[in-house]
């Protein structure tokens, strides 16, 4: 089988080329980086340098007013890092609190929604200078973006229980056994030798899984550890879900073909939850995420990018295909997918007691820490008396916190005047999460981070009118429909269209199970909020017991539940 097979609609879209020439991930990236007449790199390069973890990016609040001055789009990059399952020692905070305060523009961290952190404004003679902070505690960003898996996400705490900590081991294993082997980012970013380093010549040697086109397209896996389905297990391309009996982790029920990403008025394009494929023992999973992700490098389009992500690969060759190509490549028939049962998805906040000490879970607003905030993570982590959990709803967990250390770590916080009560926070705020969008992100329409906290208040507003200020519903916005900060798994769900407008998708299932469906179009404030406003009302005052807000509208036939892409596009 041809690593091009599926590239048969014509020719191969420009970034296979670029792949194909890149030389396994170097392309003309290393030159670039001493050219100081521009702040950016060659047009292939910014392809070529995502793989790394890097996206070259440019100021947009300031772009207009640049190009009037006819002066270069102001030029920096940002760099996301590769955390298997979000944990990272207080060493390793502490590295990435420096980096954001001394090496970047914008000094903050973001988290992100797979439980990773992004650092924004990276001039680009500060890149090199970021990556070796990091790699000096064992961080890289390979990976972290491109045609190839990324960021393996898993159920934040490993030390919940031994089935916990086997799932995160999991997590890492499928991250260290599908990274790309090429040595492109030892020799660019760390200063290896090429020569001395890289003895393997041969391609396939070189890249035994991705060869020198890569996959299709980027590649997403979660491990989740039910009840909770914190990561969006069926928004991955590939997800594994924890079968647990008597406290042993059993093996995984493995998932396939989830997506969220579409395109406004393209039909061809929608957000896919993953099938069930079948079950697999812990010690099968990294082989069997690799396999897929070999099904997709060899079955996926290669001529239509938003045609190329797995989950339409499925849809296309159908779910018994994949079964039984699967079953070929692995050397055996999975068992079904035994029963598993989700609660929900939210982080549990404020201190809580666990077999490992205390936890402090930290609501962050949308990921964003900066300020106050990260001054007090960074003397916590100076304290070294916890772990530092990124979770998949863009919050943070310390983790493991003696009874002594958790009177200091409260200290640092009121020292810093950083409230540890998260009792006051409504059940909305607790549960919104928003994508970058602008200034940074070049594909937004609308405002994403910087405006959902207020759509919130004044959505907690009219929540109080019908007494629901503590009930649990998701909203989730995104500044453009591709979805990044899982959209379409809330219960209410906000896609930018253009400055100050959005598209509402209504009905998901609080525990992510069930997708929402297309509410209305290109909706200003106002009118989400003369939208939403009588749904709250009838919400409070005919739903079942406790029945999450999604399904009651899909009950009530306010929302549909989605049968087919039709059902996303107005
Ligand atoms: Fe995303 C592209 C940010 C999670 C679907 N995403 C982007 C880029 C890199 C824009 C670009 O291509 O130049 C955004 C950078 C903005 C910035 O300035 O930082 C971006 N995506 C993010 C993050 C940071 C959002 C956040 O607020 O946390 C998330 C980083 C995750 C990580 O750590 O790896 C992020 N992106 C997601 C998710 C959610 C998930 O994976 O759980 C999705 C939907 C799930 C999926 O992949 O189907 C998502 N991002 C996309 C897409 C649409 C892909 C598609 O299938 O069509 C794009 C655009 C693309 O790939 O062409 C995109
Ligand atoms: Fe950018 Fe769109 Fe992703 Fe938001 S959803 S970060 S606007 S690509």
């Amino acid at each position: 089988m041809s690593i091009d097979g599926a590239n048969k609609n014509g020719g191969l879209s420009p970034v296979e080329e670029i792949k194909e020439k890149g030389g396994y991930l170097r392309g003309g990236i290393a030159a670039g980086l001493e050219d100081d007449l521009t702040g950016g790199v060659d047009e292939d390069d910014q392809s070529l340098i995502k793989f790394h973890g890097i996206y070259q990016q440019d100021d947009r609040d300031v772009r207009a007013d640049r190009a009037a001055r006819k002066l270069e789009p102001d030029y920096s990059f940002m760099i996301r890092l590769r955390v298997p399952g979000g944990r990272m020692t207080p060493e390793q905070w502490l590295a990435t609190d420096f980096a954001a305060a001394e090496l970047t523009e914008a000094g903050s961290i973001r988290l992100t929604t797979r439980q990773t952190m992004q650092f924004h404004g990276v001039p680009k003679e500060n890149l090199r200078a970021v990556l070796k902070t990091c790699a000096r505690r064992l961080l890289d960003s390979i990976a972290a973006c491109g045609d190839v898996n990324r960021n393996v996400m898993c159920s934040p705490h490993a030390g919940l229980s031994p089935a916990h900590k086997e799932a995160h081991d999991a997590a890492r294993k499928i991250s260290e056994y599908l990274l790309p082997r090429s040595r492109a980012y030892y020799e660019i970013w760390l200063g290896e030798d090429k020569l001395a380093s890289s003895p393997r010549t041969a391609p396939r040697a070189e890249e035994p899984l991705y060869g020198k086109s890569y996959l299709p397209r980027k590649f997403k896996i979660a491990v989740a550890v039910p009840p909770s389905n914190d990561v969006d297990i069926y928004s991955q391309d590939v997800g594994f879900a924890a079968v647990v009996r008597g406290g042993k982790l059993r093996g995984f029920n493995v998932y396939a073909g989830g997506g969220l990403g579409m395109t406004h008025g393209d039909r061809r394009t929608y957000p896919r939850l993953a099938d069930a494929l079948g079950f697999c023992a812990p010690s099968q999973a990294a082989e069997t995420a690799w396999q897929i992700a070999a099904l997709q490098r060899d079955f996926g389009d290669r001529s239509d990018r938003k045609q190329a992500r797995f989950k339409y690969t499925v849809a296309r060759l159908g779910l018994d295909f994949v079964r039984e190509e699967l079953a070929l490549r692995l050397g055996f028939v999975m068992p079904p997918p035994e029963k598993i049962e989700w609660t929900g998805r939210a982080d549990v906040l404020g201190w809580r007691e666990t077999p490992g000490g205390w936890d402090l879970g930290l609501h962050i607003d949308n990921g964003r820490i900066g300020g106050a905030l990260k001054d007090a993570l960074r003397e916590t982590a100076a304290l070294e008396c916890c772990e530092f959990l990124m979770t998949p709803n863009q919050n943070l967990m310390l983790v493991g916190v003696s009874e002594k250390n958790r009177a200091r770590v409260e200290k640092v916080f009121e020292r810093r005047g950083v409230g540890l009560d998260f009792s006051g926070i409504s059940g909305l705020r607790k549960n919104a999460m928003a994508c970058v969008a602008f200034p940074t992100c070049p594909l937004a329409f609308a405002e994403s981070e910087r405006y959902l906290p207020s759509l919130v208040e004044k959505l907690e507003g009219e929540l109080a009118k019908h007494g629901l200020e503590k009930d649990e519903i998701s909203i989730r916005m995104t500044g453009c429909p591709n979805g990044c900060a899982r959209p379409y798994l809330g219960e209410i769900g906000l896609a930018g269209k253009s400055p100050g407008r959005y598209n509402l998708y209504l009905g998901a299932a609080a525990d992510g199970s069930r997708l929402s469906s297309f509410f209305g179009n290109n909706m200003n404030e106002a009118q989400i909020l003369a939208a939403l406003s009588p749904l709250f009302g009838e919400y409070a005052k005919n739903r079942n017991a406790g029945e999450a807000f999604g399904d009651f509208l899909v009950r009530t036939g306010k929302a549909r539940a989605p049968k087919n892409a039709a059902d996303f596009h107005p």
